[in-house]
């Protein structure tokens, strides 16, 4: 092997130039989101059209009661100025406080008498229904066939007698009207609007005879006589609870506690 002095190496060391790795990904500028809007100013100019409400108005009033009662409305005239000789309107209910049936299976409506409207008539909606099954509407026409007297102004036209069901919910049942008219002396139609009315259910208070939210000790008494056989149950159905045409100890009971305590709220 030989020895001595060698030559000096040396080590180069060259830098190798880089190879790029990987190709450089663009970075993305960041757009700006426009900041003015365009807001639409069109303005829309209403044509103003006159359109006059009718003078003359069929009001159908409304009624409070109890489930299992029977309860009276009135349907009134407010002519507004027209001359009104006769007049129609349609008015549709909830099954569980409709219009009652009399025994002649036709709507339970009374015409006014003081209007002198003789020929008024009262027929069940729509045609050909089962009164107290299908029918869920009355139809009024209110006319003399041997007068062209106007009605008076706020005068009642008629009166009906609409049944609460003993299943009817607490609150309001509507008494919709629609298909108003109304004529003047000479035959012509009057432009007429109605409002519709209503059926309010309460709470049933059990003693109230007379349907004034009260049991007075009169009602309280005629309950007992009730049960003693020296009264009829007809004369206070109120008292009959369960609805079972008997009156019993606890539903006296129930009547003294409202005369003691006042009647349940609605
Ligand atoms: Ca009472
Ligand atoms: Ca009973």
């Amino acid at each position: 092997m030989p020895t001595g002095p060698g030559v000096n190496g040396a080590i180069v060391v060259t830098l190798a130039s880089p190879t790029p790795t990987g190709t450089p990904t663009p970075t993305p500028t960041a757009t700006l989101a426009p900041t003015a809007t365009a807001t639409a100013t069109a303005t829309v100019t209403a044509t103003a059209t006159q359109t006059v409400a009718p003078a003359a108005v069929i009001d159908i009033g409304s009624a409070t009661g109890a489930p299992n009662g029977r309860v009276g409305f009135d349907v009134t005239l407010v002519t507004g100025g027209d001359v009104v000789v006769a007049t129609q309107v349609d008015m549709t209910f909830d099954p569980s406080a409709a219009v009652d049936v009399t025994a002649e299976g036709r709507p339970d409506c009374a015409v006014n008498p003081e209007i002198n409207k003789d020929a008024t008539s009262f027929n069940f909606l729509p045609s050909g229904c089962t009164p107290g099954v299908t029918c869920d509407g009355v139809r009024a026409l209110v006319l003399s066939l041997d007068n062209l007297d106007p009605i008076p102004d706020g005068a009642t036209l008629f009166t009906c007698v609409a049944a609460i069901a003993s299943t009817a919910t607490i609150g309001s049942h509507p008494l919709v009207c629609s298909a108003a008219e109304a004529s003047s002396g000479s035959g012509a139609l009057i432009p007429i609007a109605c409002n519709s009315g209503s059926v309010v259910v309460e709470q049933p208070c059990v003693g109230d005879c007379n349907g004034d939210h009260q049991v007075s000790v009169d009602e309280v008494i005629l309950g007992v006589n009730i049960i003693l056989g020296e009264a009829a149950l007809e004369s206070c159905p109120a008292l009959d609870v369960d609805h079972d045409h008997m009156l019993a100890i606890n539903e006296v009971v129930q009547a003294v506690g409202n005369a003691l305590n006042g009647c349940p709220a609605s």
